[in-house]
């Protein structure tokens, strides 16, 4: 069962992540920030890499590397293999149906323009795009060009003063104009996770597809895209302990086949005259160019590490950390926390009354913790709850309990210098 998911808890008792044992993985943890050990709180921006994914990557290029899919000689069968084999990893990690439905991108953000670009073919004036008011610019923007490209609506479901989305509202906002229903599956700036399997469900009773953005999800819990049964499912490599710049739009085969090519050039054709262009076969008529080669066998190196400590394992440690994180948060004097809905993962935003938060950032920096402040890229959600912006610690499976006690104590001290 989808541990991301409304209707199941893990079973307690099965789980277990030794968290000492995890920290050794990464080097970088290990290290003093202005003489204090590094709490590093910000993984939500980016999560860290444990040596294995950079091991994968140095040996690739000190044994394999060779362009793909060209040449017939044989560090480039090994890179091909290489890279191929890392999109079956990612094929299994999502449970997608085949690598056919693996395209291979720079990142969450370039997924969603690439759907954007390419089903806004066949948007016209009146259509409607629904999405909702705590997506990531990433989920929002690529929507309102589309939207000022081919006259079509963007529509956003509300949300409630503990960041949920207003569900009743949303299932209504599905409609006979509705062409696509884009949704965050967990909140980069409020820590919510939506019910994305019942979106899905009241979408497609109304014969409209799906895209999840799933950014903040695939480091947290396992993700099943056919239990889901959404068209499309965005994430990054970077967010999940893989490197930047390579991410991974799923999409159903049907769709991707009906989809027009985004970005032309090789790679992504059978064959080409000044007379007719035939398109590859999937995936790579989304790929053209040369891909990201390493990055993508990084990534497959972080799906392999993360599957053998187990998404459950994760889920589940997490889950405890980010009650103990917020208890001690809530008991603060003056400090407001911003996202409180029932469910939720790894993300905790809060202001406290008086103190803008790159102060505070600035000052927590100064005692070894790392988190971020600002808007989020999400300013409607600092909009919907009155603020410039907030303080926000996100946890990944390396954080310890005295990390959090870490930045708790700095917090403290953060309000006597500054109130
Ligand atoms: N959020 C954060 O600090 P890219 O940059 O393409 O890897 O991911 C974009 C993106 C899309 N959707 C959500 C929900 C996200 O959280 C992000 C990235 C980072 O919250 C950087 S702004």
């Amino acid at each position: 069962m989808n541990a991301l998911s409304h209707t199941s808890k893990p079973d307690a008792a099965r789980l277990a992540l030794d968290v000492e044992r995890v920290r050794v993985d990464f080097p970088i943890l290990h290290q003093q920030v202005h003489g204090c050990p590094l709490a590093f709180l910000d993984n939500a921006a980016s999560a860290q890499r444990p040596r294995q994914v950079t091991e994968a990557i140095s040996h690739y290029y000190h044994h394999d590397h060779a362009n793909v899919h060209r040449g017939v000689h044989t560090l480039s069968h090994r890179a091909t293999d290489a890279y191929e084999g890392a999109r079956e990893k990612v094929r299994g990690f999502i449970n997608a149906a085949s690598t056919s439905e693996i395209v291979f991108t720079r990142g969450t953000t370039e997924s969603i323009n690439l759907v954007a670009a390419t089903l806004g073919q066949s948007v016209r004036p009146g259509d409607e795009i629904l999405i909702t008011h705590l997506e990531h610019h990433s989920n929002i923007v690529p929507w309102k060009l589309l939207c000022e490209r081919t006259g079509a609506v963007l529509r956003v479901a509300p949300i409630d003063a503990d960041g949920a989305v207003r569900l009743d509202e949303l299932q209504q906002m599905i409609g006979p104009r509705t062409r696509l229903v884009a949704v965050a599956h967990v909140s980069n700036a409020l820590g919510t996770v939506n019910p994305v399997k019942r979106i899905v469900e009241w979408a497609h009773a109304a014969d409209v597809p799906v895209l999840l953005d799933g950014a903040q999800a695939t480091l947290h819990a396992a993700v099943d895209v056919r239990e889901l049964d959404c068209e499309f499912y965005a994430f990054s490599g970077h967010k999940m302990c893989g490197p930047t710049g390579i991410g991974v739009l799923y999409g159903k085969q049907h769709w991707l086949e009906k989809l027009p090519p985004w970005q032309g050039g090789g790679e992504m054709i059978l064959s080409v005259s000044f007379a007719e262009t035939v398109y590859n076969k999937l995936p790579y008529k989304f790929e053209a160019g040369t891909p990201n080669i390493a990055g993508a066998i990084g990534l497959g190196a972080a799906i392999d590490y993360l599957s053998e400590i187990g998404l459950a394992n994760i889920a589940a440690y997490e889950s405890r950390l980010l009650g103990y994180m917020t208890d001690r948060l809530a008991a603060i004097d003056g400090l407001r926390l911003i996202g409180t809905a029932e469910v939720k993962a790894g993300v905790q935003s809060f202001v406290i009354d008086g103190i803008h938060p790159h102060d505070l950032g600035t000052v927590l920096d100064h005692k070894g913790v790392a988190i971020r402040t600002g808007h989020h890229c999400a300013m409607p959600v600092m909009e919907f709850f009155g603020v410039a912006g907030t303080a926000r610690a996100s946890l990944a499976f390396y954080n310890t309990q005295s990390e959090i006690d870490q930045l708790i104590d700095a917090l403290q001290v953060a309000r006597e210098i500054l109130s």
